[in-house]
Parts: C-alpha cells; structure tokens; sequence
C-alpha cells in the first residue's frame, strides 16, 4: 500500500444530484427532439414500414435519456473522482451497493421486457394474413431477381408491380445461394433460402418507384443484384397484368406450346 502523501481530511461526499438530475432531463430532451428530426429512413411506402418507423421512434425516445443518464454519470465520475495532482491513495474501499443493484438489474429488465413486448405485438400485425391478398413468388438467382404472379396464369415479370392497397403476399425462392429480398421503402426483408419458401407481407400505400435490394453477400454480383419494385394504381395494375398475359398467350401460340 502506497503511504498516504496527499490530504487527510475525507472527500466532500454530497453530490449535487438536483443539478444533475435537470441537467440529465434537459440534455434527454435535446437529444429527443434531435434524434427524432433526422429523416432515418427512405420514404415509407407501405403500411408496414408507419408501424415499423413509429416504433423506432419509441426506441429513439426510451433510449436517448438512458444514453444520456450513463454518459452524465460517466463525465460526472471521471471529474468528481479523479485523483487530484499530488494525491496518492487508494480509492475507499467499496463492497457494492444491494439497493444499488437491485434498481439496476430490475429496471432494464423491465424497459426491455416492454420493448420486446411492443416488438411482438408490431410483428405479429404487420406479418398477419390480410384479405384479398395478391400472391406474388419471388426468385433469387446470382445475381437478378424474378417475379411471378401465381394468380394471374402464372405471368413472369423482371420487374416487380404491384397495386397501391392491395395486400401482397410474398412466397420468396432462391436457386443457388442464401439471397436476402429487401426493399426499404417497404422495410420489410426476408432471407431467400434454396430449398425453402420464405415469406413476407407488404401493402403498398405510396404510387412509386422503389428498389428491390439483395441484403444477403451472394457472389461477386452482390452489390448490383438490385432492381426495381413499381407500386401502381389498381387500374393500372389490371391493365399492366392484362398486357403480361396476352405477351405470354402470344408466346405460347409462337411457341405451339402452352409454356
Ligand atoms: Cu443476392
């Protein structure tokens, strides 16, 4: 043990914990408002991605006053406890704190716990069956996507189009490797695995163009296995799919085959 070298008289052991605890909300709250004004994420373009989007803004706001809580009390402890020049003693001796503790382990427990509650239950409605829903199949392949429509004579598509309001139901295939089918303006993505279907849900609420994105490293192509998700009126989605299956009813009779 080092001889004691510096002062003898003990450290002041009142904190200045209302100073600390204003500093803490009002720091909490300027953290909120910033967070919740950067625009995350690509437009929202399903029903899927308002639920998904609002729960990440209940995450922003349950996390930023614990952030701020473990930094302040970080700062705080570096300034408050640090040794002063010329002070050589040991710390005080400290055993835990049972009270301490017990609030630490039990609180997170809890914000967790209602988190992942909150989780489940957003999960569960945004996957849920819908009526009238369009099926759709996907297929990953190094490096494209492909689309069919088995409802509709089983028209194939390189593009995906799909009616504004209308629940889709996707059955997702690979054919080679694992691929990933994404598309952000959606939020929804669902691995794609050779040898099983996989499945996900959307209803598309937003006329547009958005992105098909493979999330998934499949091959050197990874990076440009991309390609484009339409979401159109009804009308126009009829008319787009009437036009699909008259092109495949004339490439039968071409063909003299009925594939
Ligand atoms: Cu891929």
């Amino acid at each position: 043990m080092t001889p004691p070298t510096g002062p003898q008289e003990p450290r002041d052991t009142k904190h200045p914990v209302v100073q600390l605890i204003l500093i803490w909300i009002v720091a909490s709250a300027i953290g909120i408002v910033l967070v919740l004004a950067i625009d995350w994420f690509p437009p929202q373009a399903d029903t899927q991605a308002e639920a998904i989007d609002k729960q990440w803004d209940v995450l922003l706001v349950v996390s930023v006053p614990i952030f701020v809580l473990v930094m302040l009390v970080a700062i705080y402890s570096v300034l408050r406890f640090r040794a002063r020049p010329g002070d050589k003693r040991d710390g005080a001796p400290i055993h835990g704190n049972t009270r301490l503790e017990v609030v630490w382990v039990t609180v997170p427990f809890l914000i967790v716990s209602a988190l992942a509650a909150y989780g489940w239950i957003v999960l569960d409605d945004i996957e849920a069956k819908k009526p009238n829903e369009l099926k759709v199949l996907v297929k990953a392949q190094q490096f494209n996507w492909s689309f069919e429509y088995p409802d509709n004579d089983k028209v194939q598509s390189a593009q995906l189009v799909v009616p504004k309001g209308r629940p889709i139901d996707f059955d997702i295939e690979a054919s080679d490797v694992i691929h990933s089918f994404w598309v952000p303006a959606f939020r929804m993505k669902q691995d794609a695995v050779p040898g099983i279907t996989t499945h996900t849900r959307v209803t598309p609420t937003r006329i547009g163009t958005y992105q098909v994105v493979c999330a998934e490293l499949c091959g050197l192509g990874h990076s440009t296995m991309r390609q484009g998700v339409r979401v159109v009126e009804p009308g126009a989605f009829a008319a787009w799919m009437a036009g699909k299956r008259e092109e495949k009813a004339k490439a039968a009779e071409q063909g003299g085959g009925s594939q």
